[in-house]
């Protein structure tokens, strides 16, 4: 087996991360069938993932659909199909009610392309389906939930062209709102939809392509938001210079966008991002990502918080690899990662933690086949695990999907095949997440809230080390993930206080208690409460200096002073 993802270039900071903890694997294999392609997943409320894909029939040539739900603990729960012997059908989304039920959207392919969104009950019930047929072309690309019932649906629709519409189904299949946008009558007549995006109960964001601004062909794709009401009407439209291909809503309510554009000086698509306010479309920045220096394709785009994870595999004359970019909402990178090889990133999640996942192809040779990797970033950008995923076959694991499960994990599933008998499945692995060490910093002898200041983690586990500036909050309450584990020395420091290390023994995945409780009285911050301590409350004495203020009083006065005499001697960790 080759090194684990060698790197070249820049490195996401710790290039010590720890392997993943894998909780289990499945290889789902549809009954009486000569192979299953998973194509769209999801997990509900509770953890359990469902996919969907489709499945070739043994004797018949039109494929049908097949949905599989797993438990959290890696029970296979029940299986669905839906289709005819005549038609072949496609999975092409799916979204998870708070009930647990899920909307499902299919696609019968025929010379009358025909799409259906159906509703299914948690336990595999189909509730209802409802065909949508405006053309001959018709796929849904998206379903999102209404809170307040039912799915929102956006469709690509067409005859010599492609336009889109939002769709309106309630709980019970009633096709509530139809608004449909026609192809424009134009050379391209093209405009395909990307996604989109409920801004509130009655403005929605559609992000579409077109390959032509007024008419007029363009160079490169650009891409329109348009944002409607709710009977359709626009609320604003804005052009983009890229090619949208991912998006992702930021935890401020900003819209990052992923996409390319023909960079004239390079003679190639390069990357490019932008950051927009969704609230009138107005763009809040727009950078280009060079690391990814090639043509590249725009492939993945995650969010944790107001970071962004964007990767693109990229080409050039002489090598091709894939990029990654961790960076700050005014697009200031915090970390690169540059792998040079045949890799495909194929998806990103943020997790509970806010820790960043990524799932990457890799083409291993002799024999040609692709194997499945993940990495998991923590939002400082420390690459705190990563590996491959355990083998389920010794041929083919193509990556496809990943899900953030809620309750911290993450699915990955692949297309494996199976060497001689080559009848593909669903490869499934449930990751855990990366240990996280939770509790208190307790700042002895300080009298405001503790909330705000920060912590200086120092983990050291072997010849590993992980550093982290961890923000308190109420009560000194912290959380911080890492990739460490085994038997871990964890040294923390504030300062004006002594640092203090504990050792503790920290698992794969899951959570350890550690408190700490620090002594003050180190005014000049080196470590230890001396004659230097003293001096500077004294010469202090009065002001409200606030290096010497060490209760954070805001006076120097003899309680500062009792501090560093009560603790007068001791030194920290
Ligand atoms: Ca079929
Ligand atoms: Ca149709
Ligand atoms: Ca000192
Ligand atoms: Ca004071």
């Amino acid at each position: 087996m080759r090194p684990l993802l060698t790197f070249c270039g820049l490195v996401l900071v710790v290039a010590y991360a720890c392997a993943q903890s894998v909780a289990w694997s499945r290889l789902y294999l549809h009954p009486n069938s000569r192979g299953f392609f998973p194509q769209v997943a999801a997990a509900d409320s509770q953890g359990n993932l469902i996919i969907a894909g489709r499945f070739i029939h043994e004797t018949q040539a039109f494929n049908s659909i097949a949905i599989v739900k797993y438990a959290p603990n890696g029970d296979w729960l029940w299986t669905r199909t839906f289709g005819e012997l005549t038609e072949a059908e496609y999975a092409e989304a799916i979204a998870v009610a708070p009930d647990d039920s899920f909307y499902f959207a299919i696609t019968r392919a025929n010379t009358n392309s025909l799409a259906f969104v159906q509703r299914w009950s948690s336990n595999g019930d189909l509730l209802w389906s409802a065909a949508v047929d405006e053309t001959v072309y018709d796929v849904i690309r998206q379903l999102i939930v209404r809170p307040e019932g039912g799915v929102e649906v956006l469709h690509a629709f067409g005859s010599g062209g492609m336009g889109f519409g939002r769709l309106i189904f309630d709980a019970n299949g009633t096709r509530l709102t139809s608004n449909l946008y026609w192809q424009p009558n134009t050379f391209l007549a093209n405009r395909t939809p990307v996604g989109m995006l409920r801004l509130n109960a009655s403005t929605t964001l559609i992000i579409f392509v077109d390959g032509e601004v007024g008419e007029i062909l363009q160079g490169y794709t650009r891409t329109y938001l348009r944002a409607i009401n709710s009977t359709g009407g626009t609320v604003y439209e804005r052009i983009l210079s890229m090619r949208v291909e991912k998006f992702a809503q930021a935890s401020d309510g900003s819209l990052y966008l992923l996409g390319d554009y023909w960079d004239n000086a390079a003679q190639q698509m390069r990357l490019r991002m932008c950051r927009v306010d969704v609230s009138n479309g107005n763009l809040l920045g727009q950078w280009n990502l060079g690391a990814a220096a090639g043509d590249a394709t725009p492939d993945v785009l995650a969010v944790s918080g107001n970071l962004w994870l964007a990767s693109g595999g990229w080409e050039t004359p002489t090598t091709r690899g894939m990029t990654s970019v961790l960076g700050l909402p005014n697009g200031a990178s915090i970390g690169t990662q540059t792998l040079q090889g045949v890799y495909r990133p194929v998806a990103g999640v943020g997790t509970l933690s806010g820790a960043l996942v990524q799932l990457i192809g890799e083409l291993f040779p002799n024999p040609d086949r692709w194997k499945p990797a993940l990495q998991w970033l923590r939002n400082d950008g420390t690459l705190m695990a990563q590996g491959y995923l355990p083998p389920l076959s010794p041929a083919d694991e193509t990556p496809e999907l990943l899900v953030a499960s809620p309750d911290g994990a993450v699915y990955a599933i692949a297309t494996v095949n199976q060497g001689a008998q080559n009848v593909p499945g669903a490869g499934i692995w449930r990751v855990s997440p990366p240990p996280t060490l939770s509790g208190q910093v307790i700042l002895q002898n300080y009298v405001p809230a503790p909330a705000g200041k920060t912590a200086q983690f120092t983990l050291t586990g072997g010849s590993q080390t992980d550093s982290a500036v961890v923000t308190l909050g109420a009560n000194g309450a912290y959380s911080l993930q890492t990739g460490l584990s085994g038997t871990v020395q964890v040294r923390v420091y504030v300062p004006g206080w002594l640092a203090q290390r504990q050792t503790l023994t920290v698992g794969n995945s899951g959570t350890v208690n550690a408190s700490w409780t620090l002594v003050n009285g180190d005014a000049n911050r080196d470590n230890q409460i001396d004659d230097a301590d003293l001096l500077i409350i004294l010469f202090n004495f009065g002001t409200n200096d606030p290096q010497a203020d060490l209760n954070g009083d805001g006076a120097v006065d003899d309680a500062d002073l009792l501090i560093v005499l009560f603790n007068f001697g001791t030194i920290g960790d």
